[in-house]
Parts: structure tokens; sequence; C-alpha cells
């Protein structure tokens, strides 16, 4: 039986842990579980035939880290199929009476996706294809994408999966205690994505125990149409002398997962440290229980690598900023590859209250697939709003949907077959709340019933290819009333009609209305009232402009969508002078800087803007300029250090996620190359004072700080041997003993590391007792320091020189 049908009627039972139970039957650590397919498939058989026996349905495949990053390519093919034969003779061999499927288990491939690590995402589709092909040939019933904690990896999986097969997809995410994944979606945002991609089940497993998970997963049965499927932890792992033990019982656990079965949980199993005894007592307390129907929710969401924007509540500003159509500068920027232009109309708009930004970079002179692509690689790397794909050239739309990391707008279709016939396809693939534009082979129909009846056949088209009308919004075309003054009248009834009759979203580019004719803020901002007024759930805007947004925020306010006009209230003051913001009162000029480029109230400086907001080359080229007159070291200690630590507060109070920490940390190394160069200029001391081995501690990766330190000293005339970061305690001892150095520097950033290099200190005393050792970093402080027996704490580079200078007698 197809597992999808089974579905339809039945839960489905999962399997549990493996990992344990191989490491209880001899796994060594280090070794690869995959590889006891061949050398050990009786224990694999055994344990796979116990979890049958507990009652599971689904066995999947020992392949979790089966891929060719790990393994040669025959290994891979010996390994995969061993596991699929063996859990196939599992089900085969198994008394039990259940329904029984083999499931190509495929776990996370461990890299890191460019722009925030070095691997490509083309590339990591092609690792997980590999082992798809291979399980699919083998014979599997279903592929198995689990412990994904990060969207962009788990879109490079379902790709690999839809793409190498027909068979059903499962996906699978592992979320952290603050309820997102670890790069920052959350649960809302993975469900826009996957179901806009087809998966046929979506759900949670690892990290946490059920209780821990209940929040997520009431996330997903909230805005989930397809089974929700649920695969906890046996609670919070811990260690217990060398040995991670988790915390919750079969008891427990399955008392949990069924109450969310209930709740509508289809398919639950269990993860890391769950055994047979887990499943049974979940197989056994689930016989009988009614789980809800599943229900369409028919939602109009896209979605960011964060979050997601749902349509028909609030009005949704798509900002209109980056399309070159009128705008020189764009125009410009485009010709000339300056995406830092185009990176800074993003923020701007960001930050002026844009829900959404419209992405078209079509010039005829340009390579506009290619452009595209990278703008969206780019903007999604530094900007977490949903992004709108404006292109009519579908070659362009598909490598842009293809790298976008969440579910895009896709604008546009119209009502011209061969234009649905292009996009259409492209939807249903990479998903995407498709724009139409109710226009024809026959044009623009004059009247809105010419309108609404175009609407009405591109929604027919659409379920052709399995397209709700919630996934499509219709713009009913704003013309200028310059050119005829009825214009206005037939889109704003079109909109009404579409919106209140056939139930569909609705945007609008708003500003093409005034046209042609004097004072357009007034007229366009009067159009946009009128509008929402009308039914309109979107629009295409500029949200530099203040008469729009006042409009917005009344509209809202007036709307009762502002509880306690809140929005109005924190936002009206920008765009109002002083007098006439009225009782409210504050002193925000019109032009006030926007929310997020100030920090405690104070505007911050450009640098350090660039730095908190990423932006790279920004940060280079102001960086370069400010040190023409700014020494290095004060612009490191003023600009640069204080900017991180705005980056480092707000991923602590998680309002920022660790590819926003990774961009702004290559926008600080970029000012960094130029102090670098502006300290080379004024040219080093003379002989060297000494020999200084430095090194950032095991298990930290943070280097900026140490590199500042390094400069300054090898400025200072020291002779400094750099090990680099994530450096064992062994190697900085056998270096500082193989060159007799007088100092070593450790540095360490997070208190997880400072054992570390309490550690190194040790074995420092032990076999290089004349050292000196200086330790710093952002966690340190001079208790700390004491504590670990260093003998000096630098607060930053100068204070480390001087030291360094005494010690040495220079
Ligand atoms: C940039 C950054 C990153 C970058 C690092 C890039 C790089 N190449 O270094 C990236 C994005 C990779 C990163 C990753 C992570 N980070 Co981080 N990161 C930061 C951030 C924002 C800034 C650090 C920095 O460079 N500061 C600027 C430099 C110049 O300052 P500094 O290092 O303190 O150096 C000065 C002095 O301390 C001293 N000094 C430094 N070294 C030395 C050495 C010697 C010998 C001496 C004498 C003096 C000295 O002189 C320097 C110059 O004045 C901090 C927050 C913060 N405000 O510190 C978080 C922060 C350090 N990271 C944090 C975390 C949790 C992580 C991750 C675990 C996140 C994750 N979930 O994956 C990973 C860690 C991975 C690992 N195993 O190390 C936490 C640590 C929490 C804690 N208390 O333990 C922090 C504090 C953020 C936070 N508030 O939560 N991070």
């Amino acid at each position: 039986m197809n597992i999808l049908d089974y579905l339809k009627h039945n839960p489905l039972f999962l399997d549990g842990g493996i990992g344990t139970l191989l490491q209880d039957r001899g796994l060594q650590p280090g070794e690869y579980p995959e590889r006891w397919n061949v050398s050990h498939p009786e224990t694999i058989l055994e344990i796979q035939k116990a979890y049958l026996e507990a009652g599971s349905n689904v066995i999947l495949t020992n392949t979790f880290g089966a891929n060719s990053l790990k393994f040669e390519e025959a290994e891979l093919e010996e390994l995969v199929t061993a596991a699929v034969r063996i859990a196939r003779q599992a089900a085969v061999e198994s008394p039990a009476p259940q329904e029984k499927f083999v499931a190509l288990d495929i776990g996370p491939s461990g890299k890191l996706l460019k722009p925030y690590g070095d691997f490509d995402f083309e590339d990591e589709v092609e690792v997980y294809a590999k082992t798809i092909r291979i399980g699919v040939k083998a014979g599997v019933d279903l592929i198995f994408i689990e412990t994904m904690n990060d969207s962009y990896d788990t879109k490079a999986a379902l790709l690999a999966a839809k793409e190498n097969s027909d068979l059903p997809v499962f996906v699978s995410n592992a979320y952290g205690e603050d309820g997102k994944l670890m790069t920052g979606a959350s649960p809302a945002a993975m469900v826009a994505m996957l179901e806009g991609m087809h998966a046929d089940a979506i759900g949670v497993n690892c990290s946490l125990g059920p209780a821990q998970l209940k929040s997520v997963v009431e996330e997903y049965l909230r805005c989930a149409s397809v089974p929700v499927l649920l695969k906890p932890n046996a609670g919070l792992p811990r260690s217990e002398n060398g040995k991670t033990v988790y915390d919750v019982e079969p008891e427990e656990f399955s008392e949990d997962v069924v109450q969310m079965m209930r709740d509508g949980v289809r398919i639950a199993g269990g993860c890391c440290g769950t055994t047979p005894d887990f499943i049974r007592a979940v197989t056994g307390k689930a016989a009988g229980i009614v789980i809800p129907a599943e229900t369409p929710k028919k939602r109009s969401v896209i979605s960011s690598y964060t979050h997601t924007v749902e349509f028909g509540f609030s009005p949704i500003l798509i900002g209109e900023r980056i399309n070159p159509t009128g705008k020189k500068k764009l125009k410009e920027a485009l010709r000339n590859n300056d995406m830092d232009y185009i990176l800074r109309e993003g923020l701007t708009q960001q930050d002026r209250g844009a829900h959404v930004l419209d992405v078209n970079v079509g010039l005829p002179e340009i390579d506009e697939p290619d452009m595209l692509m990278r703008s969206v690689c780019e903007l999604q790397a530094i900007i977490n709003l949903p992004l709108q794909i404006d292109t009519s050239d579908p070659i362009a739309m598909e490598a842009a949907l293809r790298r976008y990391n969440g579910k895009a707008m896709i604008n546009s279709v119209n009502g011209k077959e061969e234009v649905m016939r292009e996009i259409f396809p492209l939807a249903a693939k990479y998903g995407g709340l498709v724009v139409c534009l109710t226009l024809d082979e026959g044009g623009i129909p004059a009247t809105s019933e010419g309108r609404v009846e175009i609407a009405k056949h591109i929604i027919e088209v659409a379920a052709s290819y399995g397209i709700g009308k919630e996934d499509l919004i219709f713009d009913t075309l704003a013309m200028t009333i310059s050119a005829d003054t009825s214009a206005a009248l037939a889109t704003l009834e079109a909109l009404r009609q579409i919106r209140f009759e056939l139930g569909c979203n609705t945007s609008l580019g708003i500003s093409n209305v005034s046209f042609g004719l004097p004072c357009r803020e007034m007229l366009t901002s009067t159009f946009f009232a009128l509008a929402l007024e009308n039914g309109l759930s979107a629009a295409i805007m500029n949200p530099n402009s203040g008469e729009m947004m006042k409009t917005y925020y009344s509209y809202r306010a007036l709307h009762n969508l502002d509880p306690n006009c809140g929005d109005y209230i924190a936002n009206i003051e920008k765009y109002v002078p002083v007098a006439a913001a009225g009782p409210v009162g504050g002193a925000a000029p019109a032009a006030a800087p926007a929310p997020s480029e100030a920090v405690g109230g104070e505007a911050l400086s450009p640098l350090k803007h660039a730095v908190v907001k990423g932006l790279r080359d920004q940060a280079g080229s102001l960086a370069a300029e400010l040190l023409q007159t700014t020494d290095p070291l004060e612009l490191v200690n003023n600009e640069v250090i204080p900017a991180l630590d705005i980056v480092g507060q707000g991923f602590e109070k998680k309002t920022m996620y660790l590819p926003q920490l990774l961009m702004s940390a290559e926008a600080a190394q970029a000012a960094f190359e130029e102090v670098k160069k502006a300290v080379a200029a004024k040219g080093t001391g003379s002989a060297s004072k000494g020999k200084f081995v430095i090194a950032t501690v095991k298990g930290d990766i943070h280097d900026i700080g140490k590199n500042i330190v390094k400069l300054i000293l090898e400025n200072y005339g020291f002779d400094v041997t750099d090990l680099g970061k994530d450096v064992p305690p062994e190697t900085i001892v056998e270096t500082a003993v193989a060159l007799h150095a007088p100092l070593v520097g450790l540095s360490a950033l997070m208190t997880t590391t400072v054992p570390s290099m309490e550690e190194t200190i040790k074995q420092l005393r032990e076999k290089a007792p004349w050292v000196k050792v200086c330790v710093g970093g952002a966690v340190l402080t001079q208790e700390y320091a004491d504590q670990i027996g260093a003998d000096f704490y630098g607060k930053d580079a100068m204070a480390t020189v001087r030291y360094a200078m005494d010690v040495v007698g220079a």
C-alpha cells in the first residue's frame, strides 16, 4: 500500500533512536554507524525487528550520515544498498502484523552553506542527490529527511529528493529551545517553504524532549495542511561520567507524544535516547485514539529564512525601490555591478516599514538570470524580509527561485496561456505566491468584468498545476487617470469583486495611478486608501513616501487592526512635524532615522551601521575613508568593536540570528583589512623585540580580536607566531617549547571555551614554565584570568603590547 493512502486513514508510527543502541552493542566513538550495515548487518537487523515488534510502521534505513562527503562513491553505494536491504529484510521477516514501510533516512551533511559557510547550494543538492539515487534504486518506499537545523540546507535536501524520485518525502527539522532553527527559521516559515515545495509530511525531531517541543508542534498544527510528524528525544540530553544520558522514561514520553497525537499529530516516533520500549509505550497508548481530521489551512503566506508574511489580514507593503524602471541611479548600479547600492536600497526600505521587497533587475544590457540570482542571494544574506521575485524571463525566475531561502512571491503571470505554461510549473516546484495580472492576449480589459473573467480563468489553469487560489494574488492593474479618468474606478471595482466575491487576495502597483499629474504623492496615497477599502491585500509602493505611510498607519488604526493605536502612535511622528503630531508629543523631525539605524535613541555612525547590517563592501570603503583621518586602533576601538557589541547583544536577545552575526563578522573583517593596510603603511618597528605565540583556544573559532592583537604586536616589533583558531593545548605548548618563546597569548570569547584556556595554561606551566601567559577575549575579566592562572589579562591590544614590552625589557 502507498504510505500516503495508509496515512489518510491511520496514524503512522516511526521507529526510535539507533545511535545509543549501537553504542551499547560496541560502536566505538568516532566510528561511522553506517559501516555497520556491512560489518554487523545482523545487529542492525535485530534492532529494526525490535522496533517492528514494538509497533513501528516505518523503519528508517541506517543511512543518517551516509553521504559522499564522508564516503567514497563505491562505499557509499555499498552502505546505502546494504542498509535498504537490511530494513526490507526486517520488514519481510518480522511477524508483527501492522503495515510496514522502509524509509531512506537522510540527515544533514554537516556543511554550512554560502554565504554563511563555504559550501555552494547546488553542490549540497548534489550531495543529497547521490545518496537519494542509490536509496531509490535499492527500493525504498519513501524518503525521510530529518534533523535539519538550517532552512536552506533543508531546501537543498528536499529539492534533491524531488528531482531524483517520485516517492513521498517527509521532512523533519530540529528546533532549539527558543523554538527556532539554528539559523533562525520559525516553525511557520518552515511550514510555508516545505508545503510550497510539496513535502508530503513535515514536522519536528531530535534536540529536545516531547514536552519542550510542544509549542513548536502546536505551531505546525496551526499552520500545516499536510500531516504533521513528531519524533522527539527522550528528554534533554546531559552528560554523566562522559556518557550522554536522557531524563525522560517511556511512560512520560508516550504520555506527551500521544497527547499531541490527540491534538493532531499523525506520525510519531522517537529520536536520540529512545528505544523499542518508548515506541511500544507510544503504540500501546495510541491504540484507539481519535486524531482530528486534517484541515486545509488555505493560508496565503510567503516566507523568508526567518519568518512568514501572511496576506488577507493587515495590509502588506511591498517595497518597489529595487526596480530600475524610472530609476537612473539603480540602472547605473546594475550596469556597474554595484551590489552595495542594491543592498542599501533593501535595508532602507526594511527600516521604513516594508514587509516584502520587490526585486527586479531587468535591464537589456545585463545578464538578468545571473544578476537576479546574485541579488536574491546577497539580499537574503543580510535582510530577513521575504522577497518578491520580479522578472518576465522564466530562466531568470527559475535561477532566483532555486536559490531563494523560503517561499517567495512570484511576479508575475497573466492570462496569456504561454506565460502561465512557463511560470506555473516553477511555482509548483519551488513554491510561491503568484502575482496574477488581469490581462491576457487581448490586452487589459477596460471594464472590471473583463478583468474578473481573466482572474477566473487564471484560477482554473493554476488548479491544473496543483496551485490553489490561496497561492494566487491578483493585480487588477492601476492605470493613470491622466489618460482616462474612469480608469481608477474600473481597477477598484475589479479589486472589490476579486477579493470579496472570488475570495482571493489582491495587490496593486499603486503609484501608476498618478502618472503625469502634479502633486503625485497626494493622489497616490488617496488612491491607496480607496484601494484598501475595496479589498487591497498588498501594495507595491515606495515605503520612503511619508504620505503613503501615513495612509497605511491611519487605515490600520481606523480598521481596528492596530490594538490601542500602538503602531500609529509609535510611527506617525516620523512623518508629521512635531506640532502637528498633537498630544503624543516627541521631537522627531519628518526625516528622523529609521528605528534600526538607531540604538538607544542615538543614530549609528555610517561604519557602525555597515558592520551591524553586514554590508561588507561598504564597511571596507568607509573604514578606508576614515583611516585617512583616524588612528587605526581608535577606529577599531571606537567603531568596529562597539558595532560588533551591538550585534552580540542582538544575538543574545534573539533579535538577531547566526546568519546576521556571520555577515557582521565579515563586514568587520573587511574594515579590519583596511586597518591592516594602514598599519603596514605606517611601517613596523625595527629589530625583533622577541617571540610571541598567539592562538584562539580549542573549541573557539572567534579570531577577530586575536588578529588585532597580533597586528599591533607585530607593529611594535614582536615576532608573532599565529597558530590560528580552535587550537589544541598540545599544539600551543609544542610551539612555545620549540621556539622557546617568552610570551604566549591566548584568546577565548565564550564561557564554554575558558576551560580550554585553563587547560592550555596548565600544560604550559608543566612543559614551558618560563612562559608568561597573556589572556584576552570578550568574556574574560581580571578575576577569570587570575582564577585560571594567567600572568596577564589584556583588555585590549595596546595593554597587551605594554605588558609584552615589560616582559622582554624593551
Ligand atoms: C563576530 C562574532 C562571531 C563570528 C566570529 C568570526 C570571527 N572570525 O571571529 C561568528 C559568526 C563566526 C561567531 C560564531 C559563534 N558565536 Co560569536 N560572536 C561574535 C561577536 C558578535 C563579536 C566578537 C568580536 O569579534 N568582537 C570584536 C573583537 C575585536 O573583540 P575581542 O575578541 O573581545 O578582542 C579584543 C579584546 O578582548 C582583546 N583580546 C582578544 N583576544 C585576545 C588575545 C590576547 C592574547 C589578549 C591579550 C587580548 C585579546 O583584544 C581585542 C582587541 O581590543 C560576539 C559578541 C561580542 N560583543 O563580543 C559574539 C559571541 C562571542 N558569540 C557567541 C556565540 C554563542 C557564538 C556561537 C556559539 C553561535 C552559534 N550558535 O553557533 C558561534 C561559536 C562557534 C565557536 N565554536 O567558536 C557568544 C558567546 C556567549 C558566551 N558568553 O559564551 C557571543 C558573546 C554573542 C552573545 N552575546 O551571545 N561569532
